[in-house]
């Protein structure tokens, strides 16, 4: 990308992160979108929560994709065109390509260009000579995979992480639907789903005892701080891990410390002692809620994988 392209890209996500955050402080009770949480800072911390003790999602997916990789390229066939939503490092993506039968391309989608630009790299660097076409798009809005296909391939697309999990349900579900579009007719969809278990297992998973999860909450204001002009005092917010059984999902919260306020983008934003603002929901599936949720979406189980340990699902959808 030139260096005009990503300043004007740079300056339209600080845009849209003073926007949100406007948006969000402003509601009740407060919120900002996860999708922030992830600047390089973020990435940085978040790739420390993968290798902690008590975050069990993605070596458990990571195990998933090794043992069963065979059998799920069996299922996927040959000259699949694979597009991962939210690539990361890169590291899954190999890993499914690895196990694939003659993938025909590689098209990672992510909002932050940075991201995109070293999954591509670690991409083409494991396979000399696969076509590999970064799609800078933001996948929690409507976007078009449109003149990327490739020519009569076939398209699979990658949502591993439980990254679904990160939606509401009807979010998840509008989200299926509009992958199944952009994904075209004959697409299958591989998806890594995170399982309802135990609250010890998952407040844990949340919020480490070497309190890395906290420092990755807590980065969101530190960002609000460096990208939007905000003043918040880092020591007045505490991060929070909870299970809300009830909505089977994790929420993570910074919880005020004290009677505070913050100023952003002109205005003034007050907090009393204990309110929260709510970063992050982590939704946890049952099989047959998760299946409810790909029928809503237009899909259908071809297959599901999971560990021995019930921990973490995969599963093989088709349009
Ligand atoms: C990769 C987005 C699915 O929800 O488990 C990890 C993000 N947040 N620890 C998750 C996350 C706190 C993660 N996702």
């Amino acid at each position: 990308m030139s260096t005009a392209l990503a300043r004007d890209a740079a300056a339209a996500q600080r845009a849209a992160l003073l926007a949100d955050a406007l948006a969000g402080l402003s509601a009740a009770p407060k919120t900002l979108p996860c999708k922030w949480l992830y600047d390089s800072e973020g990435a940085r911390l978040f790739e420390a929560i993968t290798r902690l003790p008590e975050y069990y999602p993605t070596r458990t997916e990571m195990r998933i994709l090794a043992e069963s990789g065979a059998a799920m390229a069996r299922a996927i066939g040959p000259g699949a065109a694979v597009v991962e939503f939210g690539p990361g490092d890169g590291v899954k993506g190999v890993q499914l390509l690895r196990a694939l039968d003659r993938p025909a391309a590689y098209l990672p989608v992510d909002i932050a260009p940075e991201w995109l630009e070293a999954a591509a790299a670690r991409v083409a660097a494991a396979f000399p000579g696969l076509p590999v076409r970064p799609v800078v798009a933001d996948f929690t809005e409507a976007f078009a995979l449109a003149g990327r296909a490739e020519g009569s391939a076939t398209h699979l697309g990658f949502f591993p992480g439980s990254t679904i999990g990160n939606f509401t349900p009807g979010e998840a579900v509008a989200f299926l639907a509009r992958a199944r579009r952009s994904l075209g007719t004959g697409a299958k969809l591989l998806l890594g789903a995170d399982l309802v278990k135990g609250r010890a297992v998952l407040e844990a998973a949340y919020d480490d005892a070497a309190g890395i999860t906290a420092a990755f909450n807590l980065n969101l204001l530190a960002r609000l701080n460096r990208e939007a002009g905000a003043d918040f005092a880092l020591d007045g917010f505490r991060h929070r891990a909870v299970w809300n059984a009830a909505r089977e999902r994790v929420e993570m919260h910074l919880v005020s410390q004290r009677a505070q306020s913050v100023r952003l983008g002109g205005r003034v934003f007050r907090f009393a002692a204990g309110e929260t603002i709510h970063t992050e929901n982590s939704h946890k599936y049952r099989p047959e809620r998760l299946r409810e949720l790909a029928a809503a979406g237009g899909w259908r189980e071809e297959a599901m994988w999971t560990d021995a340990e019930g921990l973490f699902s995969v599963w093989l959808l088709a349009a």
